[in-house]
């Protein structure tokens, strides 16, 4: 058997977050010297460190069998159908926005505004399919790299970027006006050049992402109450699934109560189960799932 091949990027925003979710799921990696490939430790795998523009046809021309990238780098590089590569998780992570941003000093008048413009951006497959969509004919500048000066530099007149917080708009004098593409990782697979074996750690692998994924929102609450507020605290765990309720023997009035919360319990939740008459409620991480 060939060794599974994962692509991730070699240095930036997605790395870490990448190599954290591949340990989690048992995947071991000497990747700190950050050469092209590391074998993994015990598994058959291999990770290919590589740059985020690079994977989506890595994946695509079965140079890797997996890969983890920007959906935005995935729609722009091969589009969003393509025979050979599946989005098989969206993973939570690396989410920011494509969007339009117009400068704050000059009138915006709806979508028509950008009609006969220059567009400053790094995604100009995407900008040009948005914008024949919504039959605006504009040019699409494209610009590798900080797109959000182009505007004040006289390269164009708006932008189509990456935002996040929205600060960096912000500091160069420009609005969020549009968004184009909601985007996070996502777990990409090549969908042909796998043997039976490879097929089978690729589902086991997406069990173990699907652990990960379900454990990192989740919390085990427990709490002591009094028996009868059961029903109100129950309800006012998110996404609790069938509580276990124990007796205290040092008075019969109350019960602990344990379970597993699916989302995160806010301090809101806490003091609202304070509020019902819990005490002593302790939340803890919760570390691997399966269901
Ligand atoms: O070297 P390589 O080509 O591998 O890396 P890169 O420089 O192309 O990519 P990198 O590391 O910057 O980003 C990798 C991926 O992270 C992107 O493809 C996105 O999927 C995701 N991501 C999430 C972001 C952001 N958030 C983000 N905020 N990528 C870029 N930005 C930039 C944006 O371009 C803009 O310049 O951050 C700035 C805006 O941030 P705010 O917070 O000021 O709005
Ligand atoms: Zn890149």
């Amino acid at each position: 058997m060939t060794n599974l091949r994962i692509a991730i990027q070699k240095s930036g925003r997605l790395s870490d977050k990448c190599l954290d979710l591949l340990n989690r799921c048992g995947l071991q990696f000497d990747a700190r010297k950050r050469t092209l490939i590391a074998r993994a430790k015990d598994h058959p795998v291999e990770l290919m460190l590589v740059r985020d523009d690079d994977i989506p046809n890595y994946v695509r021309d079965g140079v890797c069998d997996i890969g983890i990238v920007g959906l935005n780098e995935l729609e722009e590089k091969i589009g969003p159908s393509n025979d050979n590569v599946q989005i098989v998780r969206r993973l939570g992570f690396g989410s920011c926005r494509l969007s339009m941003a117009w400068p704050k000093s000059k009138p915006y008048d709806g979508l028509e505004s950008f009609s006969g413009k220059r567009i400053a951006t790094s995604y100009p497959n995407i900008l040009n399919n948005y914008l024949k969509q919504k039959n605006i004919v504009a040019e699409a500048v494209e610009i590798s790299g900080s797109v959000e000066v182009a505007p004040s530099i006289g390269v164009a007149d708006a932008i189509c970027d990456l935002v996040s917080t929205g600060a960096t708009l912000e500091s160069n004098g420009l609005e969020e006006v549009l968004t184009i593409l909601k985007s996070e990782a996502v777990l990409v697979r090549n969908l042909r050049s796998l043997d039976d074996q490879k097929e089978a750690l690729i589902q086991k692998l997406l069990q173990r992402v699907d652990s990960t994924l379900l454990a990192k929102n989740a919390k085990y609450i427990m709490m002591n109450a009094p028996k009868t507020s059961i029903d109100q605290i129950t309800k006012l765990i998110p996404g609790m699934e069938d509580p276990t309720v124990m007796p205290l023997s040092y008075d019969e009035n109350k019960v602990a109560i344990h379970a597993v919360a699916k989302e995160d319990v806010v301090w809101e939740t806490m003091e609202q189960l304070k509020e019902a008459g819990a005490s002593s409620i302790l939340v803890l991480p919760i570390e691997k799932i399966i269901e």
